[in-house]
């Protein structure tokens, strides 16, 4: 969501990248490179040069106005709060949902929080499946459950089962003494509205970031699995590999993209997703109502409740979010946090930058030097962070490397720190300290950098 009228927004623009030159005019001690300068521009052409609570719900910045007016309009659908009563507008919520609206778990489209011990589950969801595939090698719905845990219900209906969260914490030492601690979350079912399912596998996921992906979707496919190195042929220790997933529109497996196990091939998919599954709302991709066939979904309806152009302009609009660009990035302490991230192996996974490909037919995502710090590929994590539910290609270990742009802007943006999957991670230090498989030499590098050094490693990504 945007925060100020557009005009008064360009202009703010307008100061920002003044200010932004003159910092660059005044720095003579330090030059930067080319690709230094570039650096700043996260998002390319796409980049905002605005860091308050707004920061990720800006419009690309070189919009045309009918463009902008359909960003609008998305924005709209994006906040519209859906409820179950068929005389009011966004009718359709349920019968069995997560939450009520897009906004609500991407909060300030950005993520979502994870839960307190006894706190509601909000902005996180548990998917579910039983051991097996489905028909495209997805996850294998669970008997009378699906493949998503609907803890909330309309009136009428029942919620398939309460959840709640608790954490177990476990305190640890740095090699130089400084202390953290690590908290593990349990999630416990009860009260479910049927039969309880057997050999049920859970995984909780916590409501991503929503801002640039427009520009992740148009990175090359070819860029991408030139990345992968499944077999670890060059023995580094870390070996991606690229999730391939059912693509309903096409009709075909294809890249997965987006969610924390790139289970989803494109914007579109994954927000018509999230209106059938979170949302309980039915529509062109998605006909049928999560609970059809269950017992508690006797409500559920047979109309397709919501129009092909909002599908279209909510995915426009997550599809032309703008990304947050760079902040302090010319500070000595930050230029050392950056040496340390590429020495400790950090961009092994989280490549910093990537060329979008060649796109006549949408100009603004075309030819873009962006720097997201993910190569959407999904790795072994280790143990510790496993949900041991597969999703397509990728296991139960693995986990898509999440971009980093922006994420210096959590605090001020989601008033939290919450990192992770399952935002299980209360600050930067403790997400990196999760790290285990593929990204245990990363991890242990960070662990045994000097405090000085772990601070400078942490105000580069916070300078992100
Ligand atoms: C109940 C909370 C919830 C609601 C409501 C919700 N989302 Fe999400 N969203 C999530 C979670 C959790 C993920 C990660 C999913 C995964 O890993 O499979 C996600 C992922 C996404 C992503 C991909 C992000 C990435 O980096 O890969 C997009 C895009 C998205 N949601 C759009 C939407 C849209 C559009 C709506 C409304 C139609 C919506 N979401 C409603 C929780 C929610
Ligand atoms: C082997 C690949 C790999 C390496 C190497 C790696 N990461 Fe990650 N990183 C990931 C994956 C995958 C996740 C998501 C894990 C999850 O959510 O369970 C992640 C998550 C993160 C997050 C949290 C992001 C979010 O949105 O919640 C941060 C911060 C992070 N990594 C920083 C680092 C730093 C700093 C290093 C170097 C010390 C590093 N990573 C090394 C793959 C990697
Ligand atoms: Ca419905
Ligand atoms: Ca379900
Ligand atoms: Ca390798």
């Amino acid at each position: 969501m945007k925060l100020q009228h557009p005009k008064y927004r360009i202009k703010v623009i307008a100061i920002l990248v003044a200010l932004v030159a003159f910092v660059f005019a005044c720095r003579k001690a330090v030059p930067l490179s080319d690709s230094e300068q570039n650096e700043w521009y996260s998002g390319g052409m796409q980049t905002v040069f605005i860091s308050g609570s707004g920061a990720y719900g800006q419009p690309f910045p070189t919009l045309s106005k009918e463009k902008q007016e359909l960003h609008e309009l998305g924005d709209v659908g994006f906040g519209a709060i859906f409820n179950s009563d068929p005389k009011q507008r966004n009718y359709g919520l349920g019968p069995i949902f997560n939450h009520v609206s897009c906004a609500s778990c991407h909060i300030g489209d950005g993520r979502g929080k994870a839960p307190e011990t006894g706190e509601a589950l909000g902005s996180l969801l548990l998917r579910i499946s039983v051991p097996g595939t489905d028909p495209h090698g997805g996850p294998k719905p669970v008997p009378f459950y699906g493949g998503q845990l609907q803890q909330r219900s309309i009136f009428g209906a029942a919620a398939e089962a309460d959840v709640t969260v608790s954490y177990t914490e476990k305190s640890y030492q740095f090699p130089d003494g400084e202390s953290y601690a690590l908290r593990t979350p349990v999630y416990t079912l009860s009260n479910y509205y049927t039969t309880g399912p057997g050999n049920m596998m859970v995984s909780a996921r916590m409501a991503a970031p929503v801002f640039g992906l427009g520009l992740l979707e148009a990175i090359n496919e070819m860029d991408i699995l030139a990345l992968q190195d499944i077999n670890d042929q060059d023995g580094d220790g870390i070996s991606g590999k690229a999730n391939r997933v059912w693509d309903i529109e096409k009709n075909e497996m294809n890249l997965g993209r987006f969610g924390w196990k790139a289970g989803q091939p494109s914007l579109i998919q994954q927000s018509a997703a999230a209106y059938n599954q979170d949302m309980g709302i039915t529509n062109r991709l998605f006909p049928e109502e999560s609970s059809l066939g269950q017992t508690q979904g006797n409500l559920a309806s047979s109309i397709q409740e919501l129009s092909d152009s909002t599908l279209y302009a909510v995915a426009y609009y997550v599809k032309s979010l703008a990304v947050p660009g760079r902040r302090r990035a010319n500070e000595p302490l930050i230029q050392q946090g950056k040496i340390l991230f590429n020495q400790t192996g950090c961009n092994s996974c989280h490549v910093p930058s990537f060329r979008t490909a060649a796109n006549m037919a949408f100009p603004e995502l075309s030819n873009q030097l962006i720097y997201p710090y993910t190569d959407l590929l999904v790795h072994d994590m280790g143990n510790g962070l496993a949900d041991n539910r597969p999703e397509f290609l990728a296991n139960g270990t693995e986990w898509r490397t999440p971009p980093l742009w922006g994420i210096g802007l959590s605090k001020i943006v989601n008033g939290h720190n919450n990192f992770l999957h399952d935002g299980r991670a209360r600050s930067l230090t403790e997400a990196i300290m999760w790290h285990g498989g593929e990204a245990e030499k990363a991890k242990s590098g960070f662990e045994n950098l000097n405090t000085q050094e772990r601070k400078a490693l942490i105000a580069f990504l916070e300078s992100l």
